[in-house]
């Protein structure tokens, strides 16, 4: 990982304010002579190790679609999904350049699969989400399954569960894909295997998922062995009606709209075991109220145009934008004439388990 940062009320140096630091320039031997040893003194580094409050290093930010899509085209001229293995542009986040990450936790691109392509069968510890952006007919294969998806459809590749994609039909597919490598790694629980043929072999059938768990019902021997759902599309047709009709009847949460959260139907926890996933709805003429909380979230806009204030940023969004909300950062969301739909992403699910999660309502 990164060195850690210094908290607002350091002077930089790390020092905690009872270290005197005229004796600093006394000490320098002694702590030259520790080093030999591999030994340091906490005391020069107690405050940036355990900060008063979160010290995100993800910045907070906003990628217009319209700004993206053409990249996002122009790869399929630059590289075969065969080359690339996976034909993704990833979402740097400009406070951590070059390490492939949309918050100190997570990974976000898009990948696009033209009409006519598979990406190969691999799998990983790593969990995956797809968020389908645009396109029809494409499919991706999870652990024997395949599944069609269209846009809004929430996707999940569990840990390490063999999966391929194809795109049997006439347009391209272009999905966001979201993964918790950046945890895996912190853990040094990383493994990767490619399959030996190209696709895996599909040995159940197309709804076979949804059959088992989708109806608030489950087959009563079945034992689960995974805390991820065994649901793996959610599509977004359902999703869509749950949050109009709840809106028609549920009071509004003034810091979400009407907010729901995927879960797994065999625990009622978050649908994936690291990564939080939630579908939001804010009517037409919608004002948030503040809020924060502890896990960096990615939103990316489903349907309508609004405002989000992040931080001291204000970003103006619409359809398949992305914009990330750092961690303890107030953001209030506003929409004007039409309602807006947001999926949004975050490490909340960890967070959750290891009791480390805060949030503020104001
Ligand atoms: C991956 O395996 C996929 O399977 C997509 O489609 C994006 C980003 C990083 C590492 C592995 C996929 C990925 C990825």
């Amino acid at each position: 990982m990164n060195s850690p940062t210094t908290t607002p009320s350091d002077d930089g140096t790390g020092l905690v304010p009872t270290v005197n630091r005229d004796a600093e320039a006394g000490r320098a031997g002694f702590y030259e002579r520790a080093r030999s040893q591999h030994l340091a003194p906490l005391w020069r580094v107690l405050h940036g190790l355990v900060t008063e409050t979160p010290q995100p290093r993800c910045v907070p930010a906003h990628w217009r679609y319209e700004d993206v899509r053409p990249f996002v085209m122009e790869a399929c001229h630059q590289i075969s999904t065969e080359e690339a293995e996976r034909r993704v542009l990833v979402f740097e986040n400009p406070g951590l350049p070059g390490q492939s990450r949309i918050t100190q936790s997570l990974f976000a691109g898009f990948q696009i699969i033209l009409p006519g392509e598979t990406a190969p069968a691999h799998r990983h510890v790593a969990s995956a989400l797809r968020f389908i952006i645009e396109g029809r007919d494409a499919y991706t294969a999870v652990g024997g399954e395949k599944t069609m998806m269209l846009p809004g459809d929430f996707v999940i590749t569990p840990s390490w569960t063999w999966h391929d994609h194809g795109n049997v039909g006439s347009e391209p597919m272009i999905w966001l894909d979201g993964l918790d490598m950046h945890i895996v790694n912190l853990l040094a629980a990383s493994f990767r295997e490619g399959y030996p043929g190209k696709v895996h072999p599909v040995d159940r059938p197309e709804g076979a998922a949804m059959a088992e768990a989708g109806t608030n019902l489950l087959p009563v021997d079945q034992d689960y062995g995974t805390l991820t759902s065994p649901i793996f599309n959610y599509p977004y047709d359902r999703t869509r009606e749950a949050l109009d009709r709840l809106s028609r009847f549920r009071e509004i949460s003034p810091w979400h709209g009407h907010k729901m959260r995927y879960v797994n139907p065999v625990n009622g926890g978050w649908a994936m075991p690291t990564i939080a996933t939630c579908m939001q709805l804010l009517p037409k003429g919608f004002e948030s109220r503040p809020y924060r909380s502890t896990d960096s979230t990615v939103f990316t806009v489903v349907e309508g145009h609004g405002t989000s204030r992040v931080g001291d940023q204000v970003f103006h969004w619409g359809p398949h934008d992305l914009f990330v909300v750092p961690s303890w950062t107030t953001v209030q969301h506003a929409t004007a004439t039409d309602d807006a739909v947001l999926f949004s992403y975050s490490d909340r699910a960890v967070q959750d388990k290891l009791d480390l999660f805060r949030e503020e309502k104001l």
